[in-house]
């Protein structure tokens, strides 16, 4: 078979060998949200969600709960407790993702998504939703799938869905085969529970380009790409040299310098793209002007306006003195 038409249901069929009717009238399953520290900033398979990068995460204590059972006449998709029509972008997506598993055409899903953060917030990412989804269908479905394949089917919803399965720190390879089945994330067993997390949330509404849209055009138009790629495998290993060594001043750096160079990439773009509003400019430079005065705190940003703070457990209170609006997440560890 030509590559070029090895779809995501191909790839759902090499791991799900025989569509399965439900083994339970409901399931339910959770998955944490996850940040990024090193990112993953465009595909080099879009329609596999295959990553040009291996990236590298950590897990929020923050989650998604997702509860599936059998519709009858179509697929009924509740966000919060609010139904969704179908020309819903989120409805859409999370159908088109469900037809890849019906057992027959005329079988319908009812998915129930709860996020336990504001989805106003940017942090109730697509990765907890798909995550959490899949484990439903797993047990809803009768699967018993491994969670490396879990993590495989998790990433054709959303790529960083992949890193959503697990606590603590999670590393996504990329992978090099064709048809991405060594691609898919893995729970690296190390600790660090004097890292802390915080969000300034500077902006409520969504997104103007989605990040699926935004790493296509960064790269192909972004004259710095290739630079990106070799930098983020050279972080990476930087990164994970600072989990090894509980180095959280070297985690820290090496995160924020990540983070801006995906920025600066996305930003050369032609169109250029920018997610961040005049508070990031402002929350940015006030961490800069902390570490000038000689505290320990990295930043870190996404696909959004919203400035996450990285910094070691006995400098939450000053921390909080400088950023007072600072909503502190607790992480995941197991
Ligand atoms: C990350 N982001 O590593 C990066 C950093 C946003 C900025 O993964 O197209 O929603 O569904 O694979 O997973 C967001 O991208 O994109 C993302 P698709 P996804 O967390």
């Amino acid at each position: 078979m030509p590559l070029r038409s090895y779809s995501k249901q191909n790839a759902v069929d090499a791991i799900i060998k025989k569509k399965k009717y439900p083994i339970t009238e409901i399931a339910i399953a959770q998955a944490p949200v996850n940040i990024a520290l090193i990112k993953y900033w465009g595909k080099r398979n879009e329609e596999l969600h295959l990553p040009a990068n291996d990236s590298l995460s950590i897990a929020l204590d923050l989650k998604t709960t997702t509860i599936l059972s059998q519709a009858s006449k179509e697929d009924e998709i509740l966000l919060n407790g609010v139904a969704l029509s179908e020309n819903n972008p989120f409805y859409e997506r999370t159908a088109a993702f469900l037809s890849l598993f019906r057992p027959s055409s005329n079988f319908f899903f009812r998915v129930e998504t709860k996020n336990e953060v504001p989805t106003a917030a940017g942090l109730a990412s697509s990765a907890s939703g798909f995550a959490a989804l899949v484990l439903a269908l797993n047990q809803f479905l009768g699967w018993e799938a491994s969670t490396q394949d879990l993590s495989i089917l998790a990433r054709l919803g959303s790529g960083s869905a992949a890193r959503s399965l697990f606590s603590g720190f999670v590393r996504w390879h990329k992978g090099k085969l064709d048809k991405g089945e060594d691609s898919y994330g893995i729970h690296l067993p190390d600790t660090l529970s004097e890292l802390h997390f915080g969000v300034l949330l500077n902006a409520t509404e969504s997104k103007k380009i989605s990040s699926n849209k935004a790493m296509l055009q960064t790269k192909e138009t972004s004259p710095i790409y290739k630079t990106w790629t070799n930098q983020a495998h050279l972080d990476l290993a930087t990164l994970l040299r600072s989990i090894e060594e509980k180095n959280i001043p070297l985690l820290g750096q090496t995160a924020e310098r990540n983070s801006l160079f995906m920025h600066a990439t996305m930003q050369t773009a032609w169109p250029s793209i920018c997610y961040w509003n005049e508070k990031t400019i402002v929350a940015l430079q006030n961490v800069w002007k902390a570490r000038e005065q000689g505290l320990t705190v990295f930043c870190t940003m996404d696909a959004g306006p919203n400035v996450k703070l990285l910094y070691p457990k006995k400098e939450e209170k000053s921390v909080l003195a400088l950023f007072p609006s600072l909503w502190c997440i607790p992480l995941l560890w197991e």
